[in-house]
């Protein structure tokens, strides 16, 4: 299908910022209608700044998630944060995400003052409406609203896709008239490795406590096409020697369980059967090693040394 032509079709760039775990990703998982990112309920569970395409008759947006914008503790934090500001530079408009179930906090003041000094248009999306009242969510509106010149205020649940539709009606209609970037079937601007690996570090985030969610990367080695179905390899890098023992759990019990959910969800992703075999090592302070972080697709470009 080519809307290049097409009257009165728009399009644009719009970059998704917030503080970790307001829900950016849980908000463009429902935009987009299909998993493609990951989430948890523990913060910086994105790293990267990854492109997502959602595509309508009316037009096509061109979305940014970003890594949660905190105070860096190690390297891999100095990337991310960065990764997460550069997302602003050249996009039409930006969608800024606050949790409105946590008290609003010197993190967020600093999300808007980076908003504020990027200039771009911003729409602020007030998330987990659901897990406050409406006479506190009142308040919030009332208080957030002034805090720097948004475009329009939103009180949405990302995840109960409530007032969702009307926030992509508000950016469609914040957006000019344009072309088409990216077919219409891609939805994600990342290779198959990628959002294999982010699907099992989702797993190891969720079945994991602590220090140790943070810890840990996922390498794709190798995906094979066998006769009736993908054989996937992976390595999961932690920090220390404890950590790799926390990973593969009591008889491997942890390690199992990160499996057979990877497992399953990867099959839908892929549309096959899937034979998925993981190994751990130890890859000692990874996190704060430049090498390292390059060797896992960490772009420290980003970090402008
Ligand atoms: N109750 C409720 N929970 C939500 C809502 N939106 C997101 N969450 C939860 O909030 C947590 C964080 O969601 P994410 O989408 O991973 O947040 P994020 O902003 O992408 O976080 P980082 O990637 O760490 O920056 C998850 O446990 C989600 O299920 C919502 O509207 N209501
Ligand atoms: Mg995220």
């Amino acid at each position: 299908m080519d809307k290049q032509g097409k009257k009165g079709f728009r399009s644009g760039f719009v970059a998704v910022i917030g503080r970790p775990n307001a829900g950016k990703s849980t908000l463009l998982n429902t935009l987009l209608g299909q998993k493609v990112l990951i989430i948890s309920d523990k913060p910086q569970a994105t790293r990267n700044r990854i492109r997502c395409i959602l595509t309508e008759e009316r037009g096509q947006v061109i979305f940014f998630d970003t890594p949660g914008i905190h105070k860096p503790k190690h390297r891999l934090g100095e990337y991310m944060v960065a990764a997460a500001k550069s997302a602003l530079q050249g996009v039409d408009m930006a969608v800024c995400v606050v949790d409105v179930s946590v008290p609003f906090g010197t993190g967020d003041e600093y999300v808007f003052q980076i908003v504020k000094e990027s200039g771009i248009p911003c729409i602020l999306a007030l998330n987990k409406i659901d897990l406050i009242t409406k006479e506190e969510l009142m308040v919030k509106i009332a208080t957030l609203s002034k805090l720097a010149d948004f475009r329009e205020v939103i009180p949405i649940s990302a995840l109960h896709s409530n007032n969702t539709a009307k926030l992509m009606d508000l950016i469609f209609e914040a957006l000019q008239p344009g072309p088409m970037f990216f077919p219409d079937d891609v939805v994600i601007d990342q290779p198959e490795k990628f959002v294999v690996a982010e699907l099992i570090r989702e797993k190891l985030m969720n079945l994991t406590r602590e220090e140790v969610p943070h810890a840990v990367a996922v390498v794709v080695e190798n995906m094979e096409e066998k006769k009736t179905l993908i054989k996937i390899e992976a390595v999961i890098l932690v920090e220390r020697d404890s950590q790799k023992g926390i990973v593969i759990g009591k008889d491997g019990c942890i390690l199992k369980e990160v499996g057979k959910l990877a497992r399953e969800e990867i099959e839908t992703l892929l549309d096959s059967k899937v034979f998925l075999q993981l190994w751990v090592k130890v890859k000692k302070d990874w996190r704060n090693q430049n090498t390292q972080l390059r060797d896992l697709g960490y772009n420290l470009k980003d970090l402008n040394e």
